[in-house]
């Protein structure tokens, strides 16, 4: 018989890629959707237009009834739970909903798998973050951060994903829980939303190149990230579900760069080259060869904290799990870019 998996938050980036990735494994997928959709509402019918395969199943994060519900109809033998406030400059605006959802949503998934009294036989994967972890880690300020590092969350998002972590490794200890926790790096690509940097400045690029926008607007230029590709993470998802014992692990590229570097990439992808000019806020981004301004520093994307470097230490992942990242950090900005010069020009 087929497997069964649960993916809450299917209808993001991650779950999106999950998705395809279980079904081409010959499991049966259902997919958890927010809201009263019937089959005529235009986000349902878009989820089911490109994954006809999904088995959609409606409940909300907050609704432990609901997901009670779900847990003892479909009796899944994995759940990935993706679901999230997962937007760090969101959850400054509305940081009680953020602890709602991507803090108290993960206990709410994990009682309903144990009041349906599938604690022994259902696997369980928390989308944990690197921003738990929250700028340098003092104990190994030059290596990345591994599983053990010290967390310092610098977000109500951060702080909200720490509670998942936390109390996913508590079910593991308390009920005996195959409930691991995959503490992911950013991981962006075509199905990333615009509101995210990297995906904001690859639609950008292309929409200037088109000729259908002038410039881009950014905030802090200057924090580092370690940038992976999501399809490349979300088999890494799979195979912590596929080890004897639970655990943590980190999924990374080793890698760091700044916002200002991917603006660099992205805009080459598009034959421009770019030159800084000015300081502060008052920095701008010109085409060397014309002059023409191309990006500038709008304040209002700043942040009240910021995490100003993220690299992580894969090492574990690789040796445990077998894991590799295929897509390095040039390979990820010429498929966004490409993907989004397609995507305008239609
Ligand atoms: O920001 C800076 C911003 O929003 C990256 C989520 O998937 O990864 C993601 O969180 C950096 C920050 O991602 C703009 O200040 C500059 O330093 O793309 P982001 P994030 O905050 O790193 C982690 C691992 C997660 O778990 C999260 O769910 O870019 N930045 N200018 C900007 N950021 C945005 N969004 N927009 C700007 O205009």
């Amino acid at each position: 018989m087929a497997k069964k998996a649960l993916i809450t938050g299917v209808a993001g980036q991650d779950g999106g890629h999950l998705a395809k990735l279980l079904y081409d494994k010959g499991y049966e997928v259902y997919g958890v959707i927010r809201g009263q959709l019937e089959s005529s509402h235009p986000r349902y019918k878009a989820v089911k237009s490109e994954m006809p395969f999904l088995n959609l199943v409606m409940a909300d994060l907050t609704d432990l009834a609901a997901l009670t519900r779900a847990m003892q109809e479909i009796r899944p033998d994995e759940v990935y739970n993706l679901a999230a406030i997962s937007h760090v400059g969101y959850s400054f605006r509305d940081p009680i909903l953020t602890a709602e959802v991507t803090g108290k949503g993960v206990l709410n998934v994990l009682e309903a798998i144990r009041l349906s009294g599938l604690e022994k036989s259902t696997r369980f994967y928390q989308a944990s973050t690197s921003e738990m972890f929250g700028g340098l880690d003092y104990n190994r300020p030059n290596k990345g951060y591994a599983e053990d590092a010290v967390f310092h969350p610098r977000s109500p998002y951060g702080v909200a994903k720490l509670y998942g972590h936390w109390i996913t490794k508590n079910y593991r200890e308390s009920y005996g829980m195959h409930a691991s926790c995959g503490i992911l790096f950013n991981h962006e690509g075509e199905r990333r939303g615009p509101e995210f940097v990297t995906r904001k400045i690859s639609k950008a690029v292309a929409r200037i190149k088109l000729g259908l926008q002038e410039g881009i607007e950014l905030g802090n230029l200057d924090s580092k990230r370690d940038w992976g590709y999501a399809g490349d993470y979300v088999d890494g998802m799979w195979r912590m579900l596929q080890q004897d014992e639970p655990g943590d692990y980190v999924l990374a590229t080793g890698e760091t760069h700044t916002i200002r570097e991917f603006c660099e990439v992205a805009f080459q992808e598009i034959d421009v080259e770019i030159e800084w000019q000015g300081e502060g806020e008052s920095e701008v981004g010109v085409d060397k060869n014309s002059g023409r301004m191309l990006i500038k520093i709008n304040p209002d994307f700043f942040r009240p904290a910021e995490v100003d470097i993220l690299l992580g230490d894969p090492t574990k992942a690789e040796k445990v799990l077998g894991w590799e990242r295929k897509v390095d950090f040039g390979g990820l900005v010429k498929l966004m870019v490409e993907n989004d010069l397609k995507l305008e020009a239609l």
